[in-house]
């Protein structure tokens, strides 16, 4: 059975379950345009040949997943339909999906949630550059936790932009939760200090540090990540365990290109897709994987604090390729 099928069958006695539902709304747009895609190409052909191949490969381009990918997809799917004689445009989309599942699984690690099985205080510290989805996917995470009955509490390390703690102070009112914050322009690496400090004291579960947007371009502002996770290690032992990078999903490949400047000055446990419900060309996330190796662990979905998923791979590619 391919992968098409399975997931049909896995999902579509799930018609009420909160979390698929959410993927299906959320990537409404991407399925919209790769769906369409691909069935309209099956469509107009009775066997595949080498247009019909390379007419797939510039669909899987134009959903963001990546030329180097792409290609790759692209041959393990000819090199199938060659070994198996399989030449049906609809058994082809169908051996598509199963190499794009490969295409993600097989590069490694797929850990998703933040791991508290040791009772240790956990921090997360969240990266990115402007404007993605930081203090939001914040705030979706830290109801996320409070649910499970986890403490949390939130430092406001962006003392750079204004409002930015206000921001995050709004949100911590509204989940019941404190926040640490200074007085603006201060160092964000004192702040941080002052909030692993408290967070001991308050002995909580897991802090989350928010921290200014930064282009991955600006050397200093990159610097500036490194004394903040140094001060943090300080204080903390082994913190931060986790380093969330930000990425705006309808920003394209150049996500892709954030992410390798983010990892090259500090490492990333995880990446969370935003704005998933915003794109068209939800592919961007097999991407990052492809060309980073690192595992997307949370999506956003929406505006909403409930708008956020643990990355589920059946789940994306059922969001993504089946229309029911
Ligand atoms: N549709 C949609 N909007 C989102 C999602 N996540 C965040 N947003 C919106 O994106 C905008 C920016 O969000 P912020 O959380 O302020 O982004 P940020 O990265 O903290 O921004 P800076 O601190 O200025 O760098 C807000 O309008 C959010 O509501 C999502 O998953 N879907
Ligand atoms: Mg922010």
């Amino acid at each position: 059975m391919g992968l098409i099928s399975f997931l049909k069958s896995k999902f579509s006695k799930k018609k009420n379950d909160e979390i698929v539902n959410k993927y299906n709304d959320g990537m409404a747009k991407s399925r919209q345009n790769f769906s369409s895609k691909l069935t309209n190409l099956a469509g107009r052909y009775k066997k595949v040949n080498s247009s019909y191949f390379e007419e797939l490969e510039e669909i899987l381009i134009e959903s963001d997943i990546g030329i180097s990918l792409a290609i790759q997809i692209i041959e393990d799917v000819l090199q199938t339909s060659e070994k198996e004689h399989i030449y049906d445009p609809n058994e082809i989309n169908e051996i598509l999906v199963d190499k794009m599942f490969l295409g993600y699984a097989s590069k490694g690690d797929t850990a998703t949630d933040i791991d508290f099985s040791d009772n240790e205080m956990k921090v997360l510290l969240v990266v990115g550059v402007n404007g993605v989805g930081k203090t939001t996917t914040i705030a979706k995470l830290a109801h996320r936790y409070i649910k499970m009955g986890k403490k949390v509490m939130l430092v406001a390390a962006d003392t750079f932009r204004a409002g930015a703690k206000e921001q995050l102070c709004v949100w911590g009112e509204r989940l019941g939760i404190d926040v640490v914050y200074g007085p603006s322009e201060s160092d964000p690496a004192s702040v941080a200090y002052d909030g692993m400090k408290k967070a001991k004291q308050e002995n909580v579960d897991l802090v989350i540090v928010d921290t200014a947007g930064r282009l991955q371009t600006k050397a200093n502002l990159m610097a500036e990540l490194s004394k903040i996770k140094r001060v943090i290690g300080k204080e903390v032992p082994n913190a931060p365990q986790e380093t969330f990078l930000v990425i705006d999903a309808t920003t394209g490949q150049n996500g892709v290109i954030q992410a390798k400047a983010f990892s090259e000055v500090t490492s990333i446990t995880g990446v969370v897709i935003t704005k998933m419900d915003g794109t068209s060309k939800g592919g961007i996330i097999l991407a990052i994987r492809d060309e980073l190796g690192i595992p997307v662990r949370f999506i956003g979905l929406g505006e909403k604090m409930d708008d956020l998923a643990e990355f589920d791979l059946d789940k994306y590619l059922y969001g993504l390729c089946v229309v029911e």
